[in-house]
């Protein structure tokens, strides 16, 4: 099989628990993945991210495990993973899981053994540390779910590091026993078959060994980055993983790596360095961020958005590799976040689609993006399940902020927005298709009209924009290897890009204004012999030439000569 085979690929990500229950049970299982493969096929992805499955007690959704080499009997048994794997394969569709080996959870052998003692196998498989002078925790850092980064264990003396939940202790990747560990771990799923992990946090695993406090103003629950993000030997240990894992199977890596520049991306995914094949960044994931952090009822700028996106694109050009996502389980909605999820949502849910897809890199849809859903208005805080959500609500609490800041900071940002059940069908009574039992969170009363089976049925559904989408990829050479270079600079409302391919000239123009907006082409793009290859509007004119743009309106044409 051909190396690279991920830079022609559309990945789709799978949250399980939340894509379809066959026992009844309220969670999302993997039989019910395997029920949907055709679905998935369909579309025409390539590869399924599946977030994690493993054993664990659920604090963080499976972001905390218990044992890395047993499924968490919540989603089904090994044997249904390797059926599982078996079918996705026969349809062509590879599988990559979710590596989370920054931390565990509290309930993994290796913890509870570390917490013993100070002087057994694992006492240093996780990072302990003294009391300051004064008994205080080593550093003032904050916990990503807020509180203080550092536990105190009586039976220990010390405090251990969780940068994210007390029950996410952090491992100590200093200790080669712990590599190691992870090696064979990593080694045992690919003996089994997975074609490649997506790496949870991977730009934390380095912790610098001077432990620095944090600036005062920096966000409290990000104070971590200043000791824990793109630490002194993070390239180090993943070129060591590169050498001992990775380039020993043809496989797909991602890195999820927080607080990380383009400048920093290429060390991670440039080729000669045999580290990672791409990263998720998250510069324009903080566009609409505010003095809280994440949590701000801030909206994103376009031209911001575009001057990022180019950034990344010419950056990484011939350098490095792009992943292009607009939301996964940890973000809220596209369509709410960057489009506009009333008058225009289906406009506008296809703009981002066409926007994403025509760029150069390995694009990822999360589950219901193709579908257009929007962000959840929950009637009562308690529908909210998501520990980061109530970590959140506590934080500001406690600031005394106003409660419909928090109400309405919480619908914007929550991570439940995308995280409950994937609509199948418009039946409340059938469970929407997702389950026969009680859902572990609320559906989206949205549900009712936005699903799949009226996807299916409305030939201007966001579902077969996206499959167009796709299958222009699969066809125009110049979308994976094409260079990129933005169209204009100063529009405010209208971001223009090119792609070029020897003869191939692909023209993107995508409008995020909701209203109609007259849009100048530069008159070297001008030419009648163009091919309007997609629209979101139909009757779009076929030369390309000025544009009258309407609300969110998406272009793509072709330019061969
Ligand atoms: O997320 C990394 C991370 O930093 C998140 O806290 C993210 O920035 C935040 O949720 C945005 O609001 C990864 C996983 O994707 C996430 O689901 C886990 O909770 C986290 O790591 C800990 O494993």
């Amino acid at each position: 099989m051909e190396k690279d085979w991920w830079k022609k690929s559309v990945v789709y990500q799978v949250y399980p628990q939340s894509f379809k229950d066959t026992t009844g049970s309220g969670m999302g299982d993997i039989k019910g993945i395997i029920e949907k493969l055709p679905y998935l096929a369909d579309l025409g992805i390539d590869v399924i991210w599946l977030n994690p499955i493993y054993q664990s007690p659920l604090v963080d959704n499976g972001y905390d495990i218990s044992d890395y080499f047993k499924i968490n009997p919540e989603y089904g048994t090994m044997d249904d993973f390797k059926s599982l794997l078996e079918k996705a394969h026969f349809l062509g569709i590879k599988i990559i899981m979710d590596l989370v080996v920054n931390h565990t959870s509290d309930q993994h052998e290796w913890f509870k053994k570390s917490c013993e003692s100070r002087d057994n196998e694992y006492s240093d498989f996780y990072i302990w540390k003294d009391p300051k002078e004064d008994g205080s925790a080593p550093t003032n850092w904050g916990s990503t779910f807020g509180g203080p980064a550092w536990e105190y264990v009586e039976s220990r003396g010390q405090y251990y590091l969780h940068l994210f939940a007390k029950e996410q202790p952090d491992l100590n990747w200093e200790k080669p026993k712990v590599r190691e560990a992870i090696y064979d771990m990593m080694k045992f799923w690919f003996e089994l078959g997975i074609d490649g992990f997506r790496m949870d946090v991977i730009s934390l695993i380095s912790k610098r060994q001077d432990w620095p406090d944090a600036p005062e103003d920096a966000v409290y629950t990000k104070s971590y980055y200043i000791g824990a993000s793109n630490g002194p030997r993070v390239h180090e240990f993943l070129h060591e993983m590169n050498q001992e894992v990775l380039s020993k199977y043809n496989t797909m890596t991602v890195g999820e790596t927080a607080n990380t520049n383009s400048d920093q991306a290429i060390l991670y995914t440039d080729p000669e360095r045999e580290e990672l094949d791409m990263v998720f960044h998250f510069d324009h994931m903080h566009l609409d961020y505010g003095p809280y952090g994440k949590f701000s009822d801030i909206r994103f700028k376009m031209s911001d958005l575009r001057d990022v996106l180019t950034e990344w694109q010419c950056k990484l050009e011939g350098r490095g590799w792009n992943s292009l996502y607009w939301s996964n389980h940890d973000q809220p909605r596209a369509v709410t976040r960057f489009g506009n999820d009333t008058n225009y949502r289906v406009e506008s849910a296809k703009m981002l689609g066409t926007l994403l897809h025509m760029m150069k890199g390995t694009p990822y849809i999360y589950q219901g993006e193709e579908l257009g859903m929007r962000n959840v208005r929950f009637t009562s805080f308690d529908q909210y399940k998501d520990i980061e959500t109530y970590g959140v609500k506590k934080e500001f609490e406690e600031k005394q902020l106003a409660e419909e800041y928090i109400k309405e900071s919480i619908f914007l940002k929550s991570r439940d927005n995308a995280r409950t059940p994937m609509p199948w069908n418009g039946s409340e009574m059938s469970g929407f298709g997702f389950t026969t039992g009680t859902p572990w969170i609320d559906f989206s009363p949205d549900n009712v009209w936005i699903n799949v089976e009226n996807c299916f049925a409305d030939k201007n559904s966001v579902y077969y924009h996206y499959k167009e989408l796709i299958r222009l990829r699969k066809e125009l050479p110049v979308v994976v290897d094409g260079t990129y270079e933005l169209i204009n600079q100063t529009d405010s409302d209208v971001y223009g890009y090119i792609r070029i391919l020897a003869k191939q000239k692909l023209v993107v123009i995508c409008s995020f204004a909701e209203n109609k907006v007259n849009y100048t082409l530069p008159i070297e793009l001008k030419r009648s012999s163009a091919k309007l290859l997609l629209s979101n509007y139909h009757d779009t004119k076929k030369e390309l030439d000025d544009l009258e743009l309407r609300p969110y309106e998406a272009v793509i044409y072709l330019i061969e000569e």
